[in-house]
């Protein structure tokens, strides 16, 4: 280490001045000294004794959070920069104009399509050097999560790279129109439902990108230490704003990472100070804030906060004049900084203090306009990058920090306006050309032309080049992946199919289907079970022994229950993902076991089993990006509805989770009542998904209730999988009436529907046919494809739907389940008859089953007078038998509606 660079590292302790500057000066002398006799390590060595004494209760020392607000890694500590950096920054420059080009041109031609400059050009020169030396692709690749608004970059590039045409380009964040005139069309954002063969990981929603990266890190390992595929030499990069660290889920799992020792993750932090609305800390140091938070958490921390031409002005200030007017420097002051001039920076940056302004003595103002910030400086993100790379045992995150919209000049750059900032003037664009030294004219200039260097120009084969080295092109999807054979039915649901009264829950039945399907030989391996801290609640308790759980380092301890067949047995080979009580990871694990087929090339079957209340309502957005990447799973929604998991009440207790599943177009979901009902779902999802290799995912409900099950009738696994086939009918014994009812029930609601239909073919003379309504979701939809065919072929044959079929002719309909009616509202306007719907809307509460279902009024007394007032509308029968029902039944007609009380 040269004297300098140890009185620089020293001198960072110099703000701390005291009473005894004397003897505090002997203190520093002589840790210069040993460092320079006996170098850092035996710093190190003393530092921890010195540290362990300190820390004794009665003197009470701890260290402070933080560093200096300067680079982590030293100018001597850098290595030699690998590549050609002054074509580096031409191609970068390109990139940033062709990126600002595209999104310019499209708000010119239509101001309401949007798209961002700003964010991309903070982090240019961070893309650009893990493109150049980084990022690698192909089978072995890395797996790189790209911050969302920075987009525009990533399709710049691929236009250079000969990936996407000027026409492509043209057509950004216009995907209908570019594919009526047969061109790509860029998304928004990254989104592989849009764009399947480019993006990977969708990032558009904040903090998706950084928890999902974690746990596709961590899903790396695990594929690994399961012997199913070797990823040791593959890393997860995610590049991320400072902004979105404050979303929940980006914080989450911070821990998880450093815990699991995940060294193939680094996250660049793309400290620009500022997000949409403003300074992200104003008031504070996001940088510092963030090093605090990530090192408390176990990661390693580079800063890297300036860039090379400051490393001579860190040199000269023997005062550290520099230092100390950084810690006393908030974010909304820096940002002042970026949006000013040289001579503004002259003036109140180095004009603070006469050490500072002799710094700057020698620097023009253009000079200091243009001291880079790290994260802008090529040779100090390389550096940062190659140390996140030599990490081992954490991972490593790199605050870099950037300038919001750097070099958009007076039209953006530090602007508290900036991110949304789309349109820029003639002069503007003249001025970006100047700033990056593009090869336009004022005219291509003017109109955005889009510039492509000729093929055999240097810049283009050192792109070419950089990137045959590293394995190909980056982002890149692959869509097809080996199917895998899934077991007949006979051989793990035999006993669902053929349940013949036997008593389980739905649940059970899983479990029992899980367990058989886990010692498959084809499939085994590949099943990946999922729980949030709820193992036990769903009976799954003797998987635990059985394929263990998922632990990287094995087990330490002797579990308690040793001697248990059911024992605790965590081992690194484990099946289980025992994610505790975070469903966010959970179904971020489940993610990524769903995407593996196109990942990694390793078709996986994940069951994320959970409290469905915790579901759709508690990570949505999670799921709805996970439906973007084409996930192909098992979520499994337990405990579901409002009346069948009794004493749990409100919080708990789910009545929508099927109504917010209905919306998501590539969920299929299905409210099964029965065991042999939900093996016929099983085995056509499994085929759907492993074998037929179609990008859709299955959420099913399943319930805690104990019944009987019965057989599964005959020939009707097809309409099942439709949604929707007649279970029973019940006539009464000596009709005289002709009224017929048609009821529908979905999950163990059909239960009391079918109760229903015996009370009014016994007491009430009606027939009532009884209807499994599996999937209100699938009716619909398909309903939905029959109504517009017919709509937009007005000559041709008439299509009928699965539901019109199987409803045909006027006798009402009832339908009832255990949700809200807005789940079986979905086909009500598909039915050609007078449709009821009964359902749970309104809080859940605490009680019995039988009194939840009185209460929210889809018991089958309830039931029966829904259908007898049906009748009764269409003049069938009197309202005095309504009055009777009611009375008989004891119904109470003053109780406050479910939905108010
Ligand atoms: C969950 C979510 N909330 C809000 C937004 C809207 N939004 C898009 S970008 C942005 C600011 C991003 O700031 P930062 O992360 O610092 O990135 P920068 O663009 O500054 O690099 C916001 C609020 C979003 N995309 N996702």
């Amino acid at each position: 280490m040269s004297d300098s660079s140890i009185q620089q590292q020293l001198a960072l302790a110099a703000p701390f001045t005291d009473g005894e500057p004397m003897e505090t000066s002997e203190w520093r002398d002589s840790l210069a000294s040993l460092l320079q006799a006996s170098g850092p390590g035996r710093v190190r060595e003393i530092m921890d004794m010195l540290a362990a004494t300190a820390r004794a209760p009665d003197i009470g020392w701890q260290p402070a959070p933080g560093t200096p607000y300067v680079n982590t890694i030293p100018a001597s500590h850098q290595p030699a920069f690998p590549g050609d950096i002054g074509t580096e920054e031409r191609l970068a420059s390109l990139m940033r104009w062709n990126a600002l080009a595209m999104v310019v041109r499209a708000n010119q031609a239509y101001g309401e399509l949007g798209g961002h400059i700003a964010s991309y050009a903070s982090a240019a020169d961070l893309f650009e050097v893990g493109f150049n030396h980084f990022f690698r692709a192909g089978e072995q690749g890395d797996l790189v999560f790209y911050q969302p608004h920075s987009a525009p970059g990533v399709y710049a590039r691929a236009f250079l790279e000969g990936r996407l045409e000027e026409d492509d380009l043209a057509h950004y964040r216009q995907e209908i129109t570019a594919r009526q005139r047969g061109v790509k069309g860029l998304s928004s954002y990254p989104h592989p439902w849009l764009m399947p063969d480019f993006w990977q990981f969708p990032t558009g929603s904040m903090g998706i990108g950084p928890i999902s990266s974690i746990y596709q890190a961590r899903f790396m390992r695990y594929l690994q230490h399961r012997g199913l595929l070797d990823t040791s030499k593959r890393r997860v990069w995610g590049v991320f704003g400072d902004g979105e660290m404050d979303e929940p889920e980006s914080m989450s799992a911070l821990t998880l990472a450093a815990r699991e020792k995940l060294d193939n993750l680094i996250w660049v932090v793309n400290c620009n100070l500022q997000r949409l609305d403003g300074p992200v800390r104003g008031n504070g140091r996001i940088i510092d804030e963030l090093e605090a938070l990530f090192a408390g958490a176990g990661w390693r921390v580079i800063k890297l906060v300036w860039g090379s031409d400051w490393d001579g002005l860190f040199a000269r200030d023997t005062e550290q004049a520099l230092t100390r007017a950084f810690a006393k420097t908030v974010d909304g002051q820096f940002q002042t900084f970026a949006a000013k001039d040289g001579r503004y920076n002259r003036e109140h940056f180095f004009g603070q203090d006469p050490a500072l302004e002799a710094l700057a003595q020698g620097l023009t103002d253009e000079q200091i306009d243009r001291l880079k910030r790290g994260g802008h400086d090529l040779v100090k993100i390389h550096a940062a990058y190659h140390a996140a790379m030599e990490t081992a045992g954490r991972p490593t995150v790199v605050l870099a920090q950037t300038k919001k919209g750097y070099g958009m000049g007076e039209a953006g750059q530090g602007r508290m306006t900036t991110h949304q900032q789309k349109k820029l003037e003639r002069d503007d664009l003249i001025a970006f050309r100047d700033r990056f030294d593009l090869p336009l004219t004022d005219e291509q200039a003017a109109s955005l032309a889009f510039y492509r260097p000729a093929h055999d120009s240097p810049e283009m084969r050192y792109l070419h080049a950089r990137r045959a080295a590293l394995g190909g092109f980056i982002p890149a999807r692959r869509t097809a992946a080996p199917p895998v054979p899934v077991p007949p039915l006979s051989r793990y649901a035999e006993f669902a199919v053929q349940a013949g009264g036997k008593e389980m829950s739905t649940t059970m039945a899983f479990v029992r289907m899980l367990t058989a399907l886990l010692k498959d030989q084809h499939l085994g391996a590949r099943v990946v079970p999922i729980v949030a801290d709820e193992a036990r609640t769903f009976g799954m308790a003797n998987l635990f022994k059985q394929v263990g759980i998922y632990s990287f380092n094995g087990q330490a301890y002797e579990p308690e229950d040793i001697g248990s067949v059911l024992s605790y047995r965590e081992a690194t080979d484990g099946q289980i993902l025992e994610e505790g009580i975070s469903e966010a990871g959970a179904v971020s694990s489940w993610t990524s076991a769903a995407t593996s087929y196109s990942v990694h090339g390793q078709p996986m079957l994940p069951f994320y089993i959970y409290y469905s209340m915790f579901g759709f309502q508690r990570v949505g957005d999670l799921i709805w990006a996970a439906a973007d990447q084409r996930s192909r799973g098992f979520l499994l929604g337990a405990t579901a509805g409002r009346t069948t998991l009794g004493g749990e009440g409100l919080q708990h207790q789910d009545g929508s989770s099927l109504v917010q599943a209905a919306a998501v177009p590539n969920c299929r979901a299905y409210d099964p009542c029965f065991a042999g009902e939900f093996a016929v779902i099983l085995d056509h999802g499994m085929r759907q998904m492993m074998e037929r290799q179609e990008d859709v995912f299955y959420y099913v409900t399943l319930m805690n209730e104990n019944y009987a099950q019965p057989s599964l009738l005959a020939g009707v696994e097809g309409d099942l999988i439709k949604g929707l086939y007649r279970y029973a009918t019940h006539k009464p014994e000596n009709a005289e009436s002709k009224a017929k009812v048609r009821l529908m029930g979905s999950g163990t609601i059909l239960r009391e529907v079918i109760a229903a239909a015996e009370l009014l073919a016994g007491e009430w003379g009606v027939t009532a046919e009884v209807w499994s309504a599996t999937s209100f979701s699938e009716l619909a939809r398909e309903a939905r494809d029959v109504e517009r065919f017919n709509r937009l072929h007005p000559r041709g044959e008439p299509r009928v739907s699965h539901v019109r079929l199987c409803l045909d002719g006027g006798a009402p309909v009832i339908a009832a389940t255990d949700y809200v009616r807005a789940w079986p509202q979905l086909i009500a306007s598909y039915v050609d008859a007078p449709f009821t719907a009964l359902g749970t809307d309104g809080f859940g509460r605490s009680d019995t089953r039988a009194a939840l279902r009185r209460f929210f009024e889809v018991d089958r007394h309830h039931v029966a007078l829904a259908a007898l007032t049906a009748l009764r509308e269409q003049g069938q029968v009197d309202a005095d038998v309504c009055a009777q029902a009611i009375s008989r039944y004891g119904l109470s007609v003053d109780a406050p509606a479910s939905w108010v009380a």
